[in-house]
């Protein structure tokens, strides 16, 4: 039996970084426990100093796995995380005993999972779910010494046949904060939906299509809120995209009744029919969290929503009839983005929604393997650090004037001013060979903090 350490990368002190409970890289290690092996998780925010006291890092292990959540924290005003990675994954390396198989996992690192392997010189990267892999690595670690490899992640049976246990210390740190939720999966399913930007469909790859049965999922329910947890979120991609098996989880939610247990998801305003939201009234569901990220039909359109305003008119009436709550996640600077659709947008949110029920970003991140990413052909490496779709630099004028004043929060503003300040300062990402635009042959297809390490193709701002 093999002896495992995984760290937790994503619960590093970073700057910009929020860390949540880390249930990827949980699975991970109930998976190796339940097989046998000694599964040891280095979190930092439940052993702070473990950042500094690095005995840990040479112990006799046999395989040290590196779990990464997140690449960066997908805002105009916050720095990439990769440099601390790097920085971090180096000083473990020069501690570690000769021979232990070096692995990469997680969301973020299947993103970048070519670039990863290389840029921390891992032994193995993995692209999506872990369990198989890490299980095949522990059960021989040295095969897997030999030569660097990304390996695609494959089905996990464990997923639908056993209960996953989750830590009472490690909830404990992680929710101690009135925000927090824990997080449980309902299914590893690809998303259905064919948003230019989202790499869901690459993290999650040719998943299984398996749902949870309701029987496992309720003990796991049950495991977090018998130790004191009362705040969840279902990590689907999309919780709604299977109506009917969300259905339900929801009418278990309502009939199982754990007093003062509530619940969030990300939703799709369609499929949402009478049914289900009388369903969700009574389950303790908190937000009804949706992405519609424009609310200009148009623009909609052009960023591959799978619902169009004429269903976000529909799933709104049905969430007001229903006394539900909504956040309505809205990204302003889509590609096509100008001072009409920009208007529309605004005059939506103004007529439409209170001032809570608003979630405003703005800037489209690049990230690889999507359509946006295709069609400014960044390739995965020059992607790495923080990467946004160019947008008009009257954006944050255009959002000020129109937006009406109750959704200026003094939150709200400093991000946006933040926002702005950071865009002013990013470079230009020029495409040299596109001698269409007319402009000189250059043409603007992304903007990138200047100083990123992948930035070669830089222009000034
Ligand atoms: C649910 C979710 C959320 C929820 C989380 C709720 C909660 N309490 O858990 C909320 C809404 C809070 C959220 C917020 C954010 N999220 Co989010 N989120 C997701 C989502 C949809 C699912 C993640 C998840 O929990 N999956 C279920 C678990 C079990 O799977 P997993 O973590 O992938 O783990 C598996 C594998 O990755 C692998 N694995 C994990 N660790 C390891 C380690 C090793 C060694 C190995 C071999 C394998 C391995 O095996 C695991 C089991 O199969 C993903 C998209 C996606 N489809 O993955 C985005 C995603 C992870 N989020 C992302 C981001 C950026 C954020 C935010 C920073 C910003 C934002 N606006 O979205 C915030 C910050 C959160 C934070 N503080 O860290 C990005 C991260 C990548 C990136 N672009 O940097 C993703 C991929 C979406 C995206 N936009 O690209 N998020």
């Amino acid at each position: 039996m093999s002896r495992i350490l995984l760290v937790n990368l994503s619960s590093l002190p970073m700057p910009g970084n929020e860390p949540i409970f880390p249930i990827g890289v949980h699975c991970i290690q109930q998976a190796l426990e339940q097989a046998g092996h000694t599964a040891r998780l280095i979190d930092f925010v439940e052993h702070p100093e473990a950042v500094y006291e690095l005995s840990w890092a040479s112990e006799e292990w046999d395989v040290i796995g590196f779990s990464i959540r997140n690449i960066d924290p997908i805002d105009l005003a916050c720095d990439g995380h990769v440099d601390a990675y790097s920085a971090f994954v180096k000083k473990i390396k020069a501690l570690v005993k000769e021979n232990v198989v070096l692995v990469g996992g997680g969301p973020g690192y299947s993103l970048f999972a070519d670039n990863l392997t290389e840029l921390l010189g891992l032994h193995v990267g993995v692209r999506g779910p872990g369990e198989e892999i890490m299980l095949e690595i522990a059960a021989d670690p040295q095969k897997f010494a030999a030569r660097r490899q990304v390996i695609d992640g494959k089905r996990y049976e464990g997923f639908v046949s056993k209960v996953l246990k989750y830590p009472e210390n490690l909830m404990h740190v992680y929710a101690s904060g009135t925000k927090s939720m824990i997080g449980v999966e309902t299914r590893r399913k690809t998303c259905f939906q064919r948003c230019i930007y989202c790499p869901y469909a690459y993290i999650t790859g040719e998943s299984s299509g398996d749902v949870k049965p309701l029987d496992i999922l309720m003990e796991e329910i049950s495991g977090i809120y018998n130790a004191g947890f009362r705040r969840i979120f279902f990590t689907d991609g999309i919780f709604n995209s299977g109506i009917a098996y969300a259905k339900q989880v929801v009418r278990m939610l309502s009939e199982k009744s754990w007093p003062g247990l509530t619940w969030s998801a990300y939703f799709a305003a369609q499929p949402f029919d009478d049914e289900f939201a009388s369903l969700l009234k009574k389950s303790g569901v908190e937000n009804i969290v949706v992405s519609p990220d424009s609310l200009d039909n148009d623009l909609m359109q052009r960023l591959g929503k799978n619902f169009d305003l004429a269903a976000m008119n529909r799933f709104v009436d049905t969430c007001r009839r229903h006394g539900l709550k909504m956040m309505v996640n809205v990204v302003f600077g889509g590609p096509g983005e100008n001072r009409k659709t920009a208007e529309n947008t605004a005059n939506y949110i103004n007529r439409v929604l209170e001032e809570d029920e608003l979630s405003l970003h703005v800037g489209f991140r690049i990230l690889p393997h999507t359509s946006l990413s295709k069609e400014t052909g960044l390739k995965e490496s020059e992607l790495i650090y923080p990467t946004f779709y160019p947008f008009d630099n009257d954006l944050f004028q255009w959002m000020l004037k129109s937006l009406d004043s109750k959704f200026m929060t003094p939150a709200r503003l400093m991000n946006l001013l933040a926002g702005r300040s950071s865009a002013r300062r990013m470079g230009k990402v020029i495409n040299q060979h596109d001698d269409s635009i007319g402009d000189g042959g250059t043409h603007v297809i992304a903007i990138r903090r200047i100083g990123s390490k992948s930035d070669s193709v830089i222009g000034g701002v």
